[in-house]
C-alpha cells in the first residue's frame, strides 16, 4: 500500500490524480489544496467509486513556507509516511507582455509553482525516509520546454520546475527516490478560468474548435508512471493534444 501526496487536489489534474488512484487498491490518498469545501466534495465522489480508499484530506496554502512545514509535521501518526508526492499545485495568471505585466500576477506564479513546489519537497522528503517506493512526480508543462509570446513568467516558472526535477533525480538519487516530470500542452481544467482572472468566455476561446487533454488523460499517465516496475523510471514526458504541436500553434480547423 502506498500513500500519495497529491498538492492541488481541489480541481483539474490534481482532483483527476485522486479519483484514477482512488480505484487502484493499492493506494491511500492524502489530498490539499486552499479549497477545502472541494476536497470535501472530491471525498465524496471516492467514496462512491470506491470506498474501501481511505483519504485524509486537509487545507494547504503551498506558498507559506511555515504553513507547510506545521501542517505536514502536525498530520495523524497513519499519514506521516508518504511515498508518493505529486507536486501538482500550480497557476498561470495574465497573458501580457514583460513591459506591462502584473506583478502581483508575477509573485502569486512564482510563489506557487516554484517556491511552494520547493517548500513541500523540501518537507515530504524526509517523510519518504521508509519508503520502499518512493516517487516525486513533478507537473510541469509545454512551457517548461519552450516560451511563447506573453508567456514570460509562467514559463520561467515551468523552466524551473523541469531544472528542478532534474536536480531533485540528482540529489534523491541515493535515496532510491524516483523522480519523474509530467508536462503537459493543452489540459481543460479551471487554469485558463484562473489565468484570466475569471474571464469565463476568454477561458472557453481557449479550447474552442478542438479536443484538449482532459486531467483524466493526464492522471492515467501518472498512473502509468507510478506503476512501473522498482527498476523503471520515467524521467519527462511531453504529452500533448494531438492538435497541439506547440504551445502556440494548435489546428482548430477539423
Ligand atoms: P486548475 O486550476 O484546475 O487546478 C490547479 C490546482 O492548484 C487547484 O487545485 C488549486 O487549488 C491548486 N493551487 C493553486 N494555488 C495553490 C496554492 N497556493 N496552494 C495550494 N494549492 C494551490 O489547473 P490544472 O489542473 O490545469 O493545473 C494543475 C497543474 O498543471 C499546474 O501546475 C499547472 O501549471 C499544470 N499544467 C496545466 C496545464 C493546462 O493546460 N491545464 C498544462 C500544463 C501544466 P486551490 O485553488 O483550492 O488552492
Ligand atoms: C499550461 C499550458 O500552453 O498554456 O501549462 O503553457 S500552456
Amino acid at each position: 500500500m502506498r500513500t500519495v501526496l497529491i498538492t492541488g487536489a481541489s480541481s483539474g489534474i490534481g482532483a483527476a490524480c485522486a479519483l484514477e488512484l482512488a480505484k487502484d487498491k493499492n493506494y491511500r490518498l492524502l489530498l490539499c489544496a486552499r479549497r477545502v469545501e472541494r476536497l470535501e466534495e472530491l471525498k465524496s465522489k471516492i467514496k462512491d467509486l470506491n470506498p474501501a480508499c481511505e483519504v485524509h484530506s486537509f487545507k494547504l496554502d503551498v506558498r507559506n513556507a511555515d504553513e507547510v512545514e506545521t501542517t505536514l509535521s502536525n498530520l495523524p501518526q497513519e499519514w506521516k509516511n508518504i511515498d508518493v508526492l505529486i507536486n501538482n499545485a500550480g497557476l498561470s495568471q495574465g497573458l501580457d507582455p514583460i513591459q506591462t505585466g502584473d506583478i502581483g500576477d508575477w509573485d502569486r506564479m512564482i510563489d506557487t509553482n516554484v517556491k511552494g513546489l520547493l517548500y513541500v519537497t523540501r518537507f515530504v522528503v524526509p517523510m519518504m525516509e521508509d519508503s520502499k517506493q518512493a516517487h516525486i512526480i513533478n507537473i510541469g508543462s509545454i512551457a517548461g520546454k519552450e516560451v511563447y509570446p506573453n508567456g514570460n513568467v509562467y514559463c520561467a516558472t515551468k523552466h524551473a520546475v523541469d531544472a528542478l526535477n532534474k536536480a531533485m533525480r540528482i540529489d534523491l538519487l541515493a535515496k532510491g527516490i524516483k523522480v519523474t516530470a509530467i508536462n503537459p500542452g493543452m489540459v481543460e481544467t479551471e487554469f485558463s478560468e484562473v489565468r484570466f482572472h475569471g474571464d469565463s468566455n476568454r477561458a472557453k476561446s481557449v479550447y474552442e474548435g478542438v479536443t484538449p487533454l482532459s486531467g483524466q488523460d493526464i492522471a492515467e499517465i501518472i498512473v502509468f508512471a507510478l506503476n512501473r516496475p522498482a527498476h523503471v523510471n520515467i524521467n519527462d514526458l511531453l504529452v500533448m493534444p494531438t492538435v497541439q504541436a506547440t504551445g502556440t500553434i494548435v489546428n482548430r480547423s477539423n
